[in-house]
């Protein structure tokens, strides 16, 4: 098997020399790349002022960071060395992975070192996400393993036996301490969470905290000490609020052209995700499309796909309209193979350069052996995604078989692409989409699978049904049903799942509130309600009726029936907390 294209598993020596090696990068016009115009003018005084130093050991994406600190109008200088750590003016480290497995990178690089030393003189830091897990003294993931210890405390495990969803992911509020620094104006809004370990306060640590945050537990936002600054959720990923984070901390003179307006922050808001349907037309171009219960051609002579815009500045459109999430599938992505398809990467390099929220990415994400016989893991595939910008990646069909082998042989192979992938990027970035059609039964005792009574009847007066899953984008249904896969997919490493359901796709008559009711009980990671959104109402019904921590939708705001701002408005008048 073929070494995966990244570092921390491979020598320390190729480190440097593996992370974000860029496909060939083919200028490409029909996605669209419109740049939305820049709403922070941070910028640096002078060419030493505008330089920032970013540890990257290369175990993930780190790509929106770098974007969104261009974006503000600085340079980035790579760490290549330890002395480079103690030569910084400003200082970003971004972890990703695994906890055990940066450690091992920064000791065996001598990072660990250099970084105590930095931090320890107080010179401008800022750590994300892991690089705040890394400061305390020692982890419980896979562990315990040792931190760095430069902040008293273990970072745990979140308990989801509280009924919380574990991993922790969306937008949530901050409680702020007086002397938050770089968080000023952040209290009454939301940031992007992703991370299913956190620190706690304690009175050992009291002094660092700048924020906290509410979830289940009282875990550690940010910490601040003079100049060091960490924070657990996304600035990157934090759409304009983020961004006047950053924006401080890399120019602390700075006044932000545009402060965030006022919000209402209290607890994790619901999710409103804009979805985008992608796909190959009849000309060669790729398109966002939509069908019908997964039908995507006109219904016309000529029989062509539905064309309904470009990607990027759907992307684009949505991110500004206030999406707190955009997904992008890859619809036919299970017969082309991604990695030979350059304009979907391209997609996500350019959107993920003005767009400031979580990205999702699906479609093909599998093994395969191309036309050569050169043979790629999903692994890979995934790494391909995550390197042009993707935060997670989303598994359809391949999930699939991996549940139905799991149940069959009752133990995990460790090989699946969703074991796999989950092990090496953390199963917050892995959702499993699920692509199931309700068939209606006259009687529950005669299936195995999970059956439910429904709330209408089926059309020969069948009380109950179950929801078989598909594969290939809806054309073969398979022997497993939503809630046995949804079971499954939980504890191969799936950290959310997708619900899609293809009876109601491009119907416009609200959500399948049985479908997602029934999943969203069964499992304790987040699940994204989708299919079928045709008004405001639809969403807080889901919301209402269901424990769905998302919903999603594309043909009304592909259409422009409905525009995101106004599927929020309506929430919030309905009492439901949403991100402004
Ligand atoms: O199997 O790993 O290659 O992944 C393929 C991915 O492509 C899966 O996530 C699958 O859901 C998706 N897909 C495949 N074919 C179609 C199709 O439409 N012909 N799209 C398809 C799935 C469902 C949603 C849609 C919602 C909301 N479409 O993406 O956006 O139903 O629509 P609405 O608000 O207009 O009702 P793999």
């Amino acid at each position: 098997m073929e070494a995966p294209p990244f570092a921390y598993s491979a020598s320390t020596s190729s480190l440097f020399s593996l992370r974000n090696k860029p496909l060939s990068s083919p200028t490409i016009t029909h996605l669209g790349n419109t740049k939305p115009s820049k709403s922070f003018s941070v910028g640096a005084s002078s060419s030493r002022d505008s330089v920032v130093t970013l540890l990257d050991y290369g175990a993930g994406n780190v790509r929106s960071v770098r974007n969104a600190i261009r974006f503000l109008g600085f340079d980035i200088k790579d760490v290549q060395t330890p002395q480079d750590i103690l030569n910084a003016s400003r200082l970003v480290f971004p972890g990703v992975g695994a906890f055990a497995a940066a450690m091992e990178v920064l000791s065996k690089t001598g990072m660990d070192e250099a970084l105590c030393s930095y931090i320890d003189k107080d010179r401008p830091f800022l750590g994300i996400c892991l690089g705040l897990q890394l400061l305390f003294e020692s982890s419980e993931e896979n562990g315990p393993v040792k931190g760095l210890g430069l902040i008293p405390g273990t970072v745990g495990r979140f308990d989801s036996s509280n009924g919380f969803r574990v991993p922790h992911i969306g937008w949530n509020a901050l409680q702020i301490t007086e002397d938050s620094g770089i968080l000023d104006d952040v209290g009454n809004h939301h940031v992007y969470f992703v991370h299913s370990y956190r620190a706690m306060p304690s009175d050992d640590n009291n002094e660092w905290i700048s924020s906290t945050c509410d979830y289940g537990d009282k875990f550690i936002a940010s910490i601040r000490r003079g100049n060091v600054n960490a924070v657990q959720f996304h600035p990157e990923k934090s759409g304009d609020v983020g961004l006047s984070i950053l924006g401080r901390f890399l120019n602390p003179k700075s006044n932000m052209a545009k402060k965030p307006g006022e919000g209402k922050a209290s607890k994790l808001a619901k999710r409103v995700i804009a979805c985008l349907d992608v796909r190959t037309n009849d000309k060669g171009d790729l398109v966002v499309t939509k069908g019908d219960q997964y039908d995507v051609r006109e219904h016309t002579k000529e029989n062509e796909v539905r064309n309904l815009g470009k990607p990027v500045d759907l992307a684009g459109q949505y991110y500004k309209d206030g999406a707190d999430e955009v997904s992008f599938l890859n619809i036919t992505g299970f017969r082309d193979f991604p990695l030979g398809d350059l304009p979907m990467l391209q997609i996500l390099r350019y959107t993920s350069e003005n767009v400031f929220v979580p990205l999702t990415v699906g479609g093909g994400i599998r093994d395969f052996t191309d036309s050569t016989g050169r043979y790629y893991s999903s692994l890979e595939v995934a790494s391909e995604y995550f390197r042009s910008g993707a935060d997670k990646i989303s598994i359809g069909s391949d999930a699939v078989y991996a549940a139905e082998e799991y149940l069959k042989a009752g133990v995990k192979t460790g090989k699946t692409s969703l074991e796999q992938i989950s092990r090496v990027y953390g199963n917050q970035a892995v959702v499993v989409s699920i692509d199931p059609r309700r068939v209606y039964v006259k009687d529950p005792n005669d299936l195995q699978l999970k059956t439910i009574r429904v709330s209408s009847p089926g059309p020969n007066g069948e009380e109950y049904a179950w929801y078989q899953c598909t594969v290939n984008g809806g054309r073969e249904g398979r022997p497993i049903g939503a809630y046995e896969l949804a079971k499954a997919v939980e504890e191969l490493g799936a950290g959310e799942i997708l619900l899609n359901c293809i009876d109601c796709d491009g119907q416009g008559k609200g959500f399948d509130v049985d479908l997602i009711k029934l999943i969203s009980d069964a499992v304790s990671i987040p699940v994204i309600a989708s299919s079928g959104a045709g008004a405001p109402e639809h969403f807080s019904e889901v919301f209402y009726k269901t424990n769905a921590s998302a919903a999603l939708a594309a043909g009304i705001f592909h259409r422009k029936e409905v525009p995101i701002q106004s599927v929020k408005e309506h929430l919030l008048k309905e009492g439901i907390e949403v991100r402004i």
